[in-house]
């Protein structure tokens, strides 16, 4: 308790060192079966100034790159992006059928319930790199939203 105060305190006195530059919440990775090469991580960015998520890594792919979803001849399709902006004060979400980080060349199935560490590589203002390693939780295939229930058609 006590360390965590002081902790805190020097965060308040140099904030310069202060490790989160960017507040992650919610980070998970969808499942994969066993012949799945390709998986998406998805999370929420807030930041308190303007950060550019440039790429990430982890140790569970071989390639990670940043994916956005755009519509190409009225077909959704994604693609790498070379750099997303997060804007100061807003909440960024990285979801399905949106921006996501894809972890592809796994080295190995991802089961529902492993965990994944993910660290992404962001830049400030002033051009400075900044690297921030969450663990993302893998959930289930079909995880999107929150369940729904009373999907059957209508009465
Ligand atoms: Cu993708």
């Amino acid at each position: 308790m006590r360390n965590r105060i002081a902790l805190l305190a020097l965060t308040a006195l140099f904030p310069l060192f202060a490790q989160a530059e960017v507040n992650i919440s919610e980070p998970w990775v969808r499942a994969t079966t066993s012949q799945q090469k390709a998986t998406g991580a998805f999370m929420k960015l807030e930041t308190s100034r303007p950060m550019t998520l440039i790429g990430a890594r982890s140790p569970v792919a071989g390639v990670v790159e940043v994916h956005e979803m755009a519509t190409e001849a009225g077909v959704m399709k994604m693609r790498a992006i070379p750099k997303l902006a997060l804007p100061a004060g807003k909440v960024t979400e990285l979801k399905p059928g949106s921006y996501h980080i894809m972890l592809m060349d796994l080295k190995a199935p991802l089961p529902a319930g492993e965990k994944v560490e993910i660290t992404l590589v962001l830049e400030d203002e002033q051009q400075q790199r900044h690297e921030q390693t969450v663990t993302a939780e893998v959930r289930p295939l079909n995880s999107t939203a929150p369940a729904q229930r009373h999907q059957h058609g209508k009465h």
